[in-house]
């Protein structure tokens, strides 16, 4: 085996080995709210319809982490007004689904209040962090829609 050959043979396991440590040296933890430990998500289907909220009470449990999957079921726009649940929440995104069932948009921050579209899907993934043991309010802000009873209840304990 002349020289040449020896060297790239010995070479590559060289490039691996130095490819691994370089990988491992630069590997920060992610701080990111999408990468916390988050163990299982729980999913919580939410209806709007005309005039009400399906299921019109919510629980959630501090700490732990939720998909809130609202949909909007019913013929007319429908909005879920939650500013007390938006501010009792770590949000980590707000996904709005199109009817093929694909994310259009995700956006970060505190929802207050979310429009939907008859058809439309949002997925709401939060991680609730304050206390709420008192049932707090969700409304639908549609033009009337609260006086012919579109309102329901969450509470966090
Ligand atoms: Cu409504």
């Amino acid at each position: 085996m002349n020289i040449k050959k020896l060297m790239v043979i010995l070479s590559v396991p060289l490039v691996l080995i130095a490819q691994t440590a370089c990988i491992g040296a630069t590997e920060k933890p992610k701080l990111e709210a999408d990468s916390l430990p988050l163990g299982e998500t729980i999913e919580v289907n939410l209806d709007l319809a005309e005039y009400k909220f399906i299921p019109n009470h919510l629980e959630f449990e501090l700490g732990k982490s939720y998909n809130l999957k609202i949909r909007n079921i019913g013929k007319v726009r429908h909005e879920i007004g939650a500013p007390v649940l938006a501010v009792s929440v770590l949000t980590l995104g707000v996904e709005v689904i199109n009817k093929d069932g694909n994310t259009i948009v995700t956006f970060r921050g505190k929802p207050a209040g979310i429009e939907l579209m008859p058809g439309q899907t949002v997925h709401w993934r939060f991680i609730p962090i304050k206390a709420q043991p008192k049932a707090k309010q969700m409304t639908c802000d549609e033009p009337k829609h609260l006086q012919h009873g579109m309102l329901g209840t969450f509470i966090i304990r």
